[in-house]
């Protein structure tokens, strides 16, 4: 994590990523719209309030470390300061995916303020980013939680604060549209809001986040895995993980502790979708803070249920050294998709609480590796029975049905922001796809426009548009499917867009 890469200033003049943002935000958030840039909106405009003394820099920690427990006890101006970069990491071995971070990690890094500080936040948004983000933190007490005055372009940066008036393990998010896409990429994380009186001591305290992962591509299908939207509006994940992939708690990254110690667990759900049913195989809570609130309010707890955006926290005495394994107990989740980690506990076998033997072998087959090898070649099966399909030319019109009723689904989601629920685009800003010249006179042009994005100057019948359209993070089908139907809805007539021109404009541009 460098959260302190100087950020080169952009030209002075009003960039076209203001507008956008103005009207995408004015889209999400109604017409109040993003505060300027640079100006402090909430408690700090309003003069000194007495609570407040000095100031300090939030320390920021990476998952599975927490910041350590607040020690003073008056409230203080917290400076945070989060940069968010869309990276490509490892969601699981041979599988990577393009995610969209806060501070360059999944989850999010931690945030550690005590009640009654006054938050300085600054959110960044590194200039190779495609997208604009925001964070909406639960914390916030405020319209949006932040994400109106944190709206924030590709190179810029952001400033609002708030006052944490209220104690709790709170989610915070990125909320700009579409947001479950943004949330399904990764963009969550924590922020601890101690209560004055402090949290009660203990010896260890752990960070862990759930998320839902949807790719193109089956689990343990390698290579970069694109984003697939109708898995994520049907909610069947690919990959369901504690801290952004799977095995990140397992083996030398799992959590480490000592027998006679206790430990805290700090566990989120960013979803965006499931929720979950997070165990310790092999322990038992003794304290519950359901829903992330401050009142450890259940003891002797097996399994406890944490929804998408919330969070809980657990505390156990460790009595027994061995492997103890964190699930969520949907199990299905745990073992075929990931949401699986570790915490070993060292220290002398306590044969009065158990026998002793280890456990990882007895939940940890091969049966899922031996698995991925048939799902493999069931694919390639059902590639070449699609290809023999796609032949036949009266299954042909067919598809080309489907694929525009398909493709209506992906525009309406992942287009109509910016071009419009009508195609008509919004004047000198977005060209409009009704009647596009640029669109229906040159496929492959049109292909490489959503899966590479569009800038520069463009001429769209007859008028000059010169913004920028960032890539569109869907796969070929989604693609072939959407391009089908903009060149034949809106009143534009046109042929359809097979997968294998979108695969083929995809290796051209990539070997260029
Ligand atoms: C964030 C806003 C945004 C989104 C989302 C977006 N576009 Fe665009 N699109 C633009 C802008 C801006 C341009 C013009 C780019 C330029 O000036 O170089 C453009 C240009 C185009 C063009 C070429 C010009 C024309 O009007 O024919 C096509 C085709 C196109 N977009 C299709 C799509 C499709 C299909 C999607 C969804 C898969 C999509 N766009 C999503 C902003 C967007
Ligand atoms: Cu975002």
């Amino acid at each position: 994590m460098n959260s302190n890469d100087p950020i080169p200033k952009r030209s002075a003049r009003v960039p076209r990523w203001a507008l956008l943002s103005l009207l995408l935000s004015q889209l999400v958030f109604g017409a109040e719209g993003p505060a300027a840039p640079g100006i402090a909106k909430g408690p700090n405009a309003k003069g000194v309030d007495p609570e407040i003394q000095g100031e300090e820099r939030a320390v920021l920690t990476v998952a599975p470390n927490v910041p350590p427990p607040i020690t003073r006890r008056h409230a203080t101006k917290v400076i945070a300061e989060i940069e968010v970069k869309e990276v490509v990491k490892r969601l699981a071995d041979g599988v990577d995916y393009l995610f969209w971070t806060f501070g360059g990690e999944v989850p999010g890094l931690f945030i550690r303020v005590r009640e009654g500080d006054l938050v300085e936040f600054h959110l960044k948004n590194h200039p190779s980013s495609k997208m604009p983000h925001n964070i909406d933190l639960h914390a916030v007490t405020g319209p949006g939680g932040g994400a109106a005055s944190s709206f924030t372009a590709p190179g810029h940066e952001s400033q609002f604060s708030f006052k944490a008036l209220n104690p709790g393990l709170y989610v915070y998010h990125c909320a700009t549209a579409p947001v479950g896409m943004h949330v399904a990429n990764g963009m969550y994380g924590l922020i601890l809001v101690e209560p004055k009186e402090g949290l009660p001591k203990v010896d260890r305290e752990f960070y862990v986040m759930q998320g839902d992962f949807y790719t193109a591509g089956k689990f343990g299908e390698e290579g970069l895995q694109p984003f697939d939207q109708e898995r994520a509006v049907d909610e069947r994940p690919t990959y369901v993980v504690f801290n952004g992939s799977v095995n990140s708690l397992v083996g030398d990254s799992a959590l480490q502790a000592k027998v006679g110690e206790k430990v805290r667990i700090f566990f989120g759900n960013g979803g965006p979708n499931l929720t979950s049913s997070f165990h310790v195989i092999g322990e038992i809570f003794d304290n519950v803070y359901s829903e992330g609130g401050i009142v450890a309010n259940q003891h002797q707890v097996q399994t406890t249920v944490v929804p998408a955006g919330g969070s809980t926290m657990v505390e156990f005495g460790l009595q027994v050294p061995g492997t103890f394994i964190l699930v969520d107990h949907a199990l299905f989740r745990a073992f075929n998709k990931g949401a699986l980690g570790m915490l070993k506990v060292s220290g002398p076998e306590n044969l009065l609480a158990y026998s002793g033997k280890e456990v990882d072998a007895v939940y940890l087959g091969s049966q899922a590796t031996a698995g991925i090898g048939s799902d493999a070649k069931v694919l390639a099966l059902q590639g070449q029975v699609r290809a023999a399909i796609a032949n036949d030319p009266k299954i042909a019109a067919l598809t080309k049905e489907v694929r525009m009723e398909k493709g209506k689904r992906v525009y309406m989601q992942t287009c109509f922001a910016c071009h419009q629920p009508t195609g008509l685009g919004l004047p000198g800003v977005f060209p409009p796809l009704a009647g596009s010249d640029f669109l229906m006179s040159d496929k492959p042009r049109a292909i490489r426009a959503v899966t590479k994005g569009l800038t520069g100057a463009v001429v769209v019948n007859g008028k000059t548009y010169n913004g920028v359209m960032p890539p569109v993070a869907i796969n070929d089908e989604q693609v072939a499917n959407v391009l089908t139907y903009v060149r034949n809805a809106f009143g534009n007539t046109g042929e359809a867009v097979t997968v294998d021109e979108v695969h083929r404009v995809r290796a051209d541009s990539a070997s260029q």
